[in-house]
């Protein structure tokens, strides 16, 4: 993969769009098998296409507050994280972490209704087999959280939705329900935070692995209520019955689909390079959430 970093003592595993794995090198020269680095990068997608440039600190923003939901939810589930001392390259947006063998699907809860969960509801009255009251529009609030699997699609591929019953077949019974459980209490815990500090956390999507011996039970892995992995809605702005502004990405979108970026989403073309204004904008949302969510301020490491 071209474009990662040449960090010494470490091995390039894989990335993806936003996040990049390395395996640590013991003295022997052979990959660890038990650990691996996680490391965020400033990358940024935007209608499935990359931006240019990047966004100044938005991994470090965004591992930060990943590492403060996983304090704040380590009653309700073990993370994956080892320690935060890793190489200076990559201060601040890297974390070690237990290697392990991650589940074949996509955990998401939506606690608001919208996008596909709203599709959905229009067409069925149901979200994911869970019957939803009438009435409901663009926005609201859901009676409770609702578990919304879906399948795990190679990179530049889109993700399906699972039923029921297919993550029963992936998983079992007892680990479906499980994850089913784990994936609502999260987002349940993190409206009940962020809902204090002006931010609704419409829906979220998270990853567990266990251990690769089998022993022990699930763990919070990947990233966790970021604006990257959950929809984050201004709480002021919040208004059912039409599609609610995007806590981050608004400043992007906005001028991409502008007269003034000059670009055809349904061209092809990948779009031109965002305007500094519009990349400090964005940058200026992510610190701002990390800053209201956490109620500290953030300063680059
Ligand atoms: C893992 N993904 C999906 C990196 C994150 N602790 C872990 N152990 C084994 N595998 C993984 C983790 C974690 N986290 C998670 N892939 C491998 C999410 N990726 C997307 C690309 O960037």
């Amino acid at each position: 993969m071209a474009g990662h970093l040449e960090l010494a003592g470490f091995q390039h595993v894989y990335s993806g769009k936003v996040r990049d794995l390395y395996a640590p090198v013991g003295a022997d020269g052979a990959p660890a098998r038990d650990r691996l680095l996680l490391v965020a990068s400033n990358r940024l997608s935007a209608y499935d296409w990359m931006m240019t440039p990047e966004i100044p600190d938005k991994g470090e923003v965004l591992t930060r507050l990943s590492l403060w939901w996983f304090d704040r939810l380590a009653d309700i589930v073990p993370n994956h994280v080892v320690s935060t001392d890793v190489p200076a390259a990559v201060a601040g947006r890297a974390v070690l972490v237990r290697r392990l063998e991650m589940l074949g699907l996509e955990a998401i809860a939506r606690a608001y209704l919208t996008g596909g969960g709203l599709e959905e509801y229009r067409a069925t009255g149901s979200v994911c087999a869970v019957p939803l009251p009438e009435g409901l529009v663009d926005g609201s609030r859901l009676p409770e959280p609702v578990f919304t699997p879906t399948t795990k699609a190679p990179v530049g591929q889109h993700d399906l939705p699972m039923t029921p019953t297919e993550v029963e077949a992936l998983l079992g019974a007892d680990r479906a329900a499980e994850v089913s459980r784990l994936t609502r209490a999260i987002l349940a815990r993190g409206n009940e935070i962020a809902a204090a500090r002006g931010i609704l956390i419409a829906d979220t999507k998270v990853e567990f692995g266990v251990a690769p011996d089998g022993s022990g039970g699930l763990v919070l892995a990947d990233e966790v209520l970021t604006p990257d992995s959950s929809r984050f809605w201004p709480a002021d702005l919040w208004e059912p019955g039409h599609p609610q502004p995007s806590y981050d990405k608004q400043f992007v979108r906005d001028w991409l689909t502008s007269a003034e970026s000059g670009w055809d989403r349904r061209s092809g073309e990948a779009p031109p390079p965002l305007p500094a204004a519009v990349v400090e904008q964005t940058r200026a949302k992510y610190v701002e959430a990390y800053e209201r969510i956490t109620g500290e301020s953030f300063s680059a490491r």
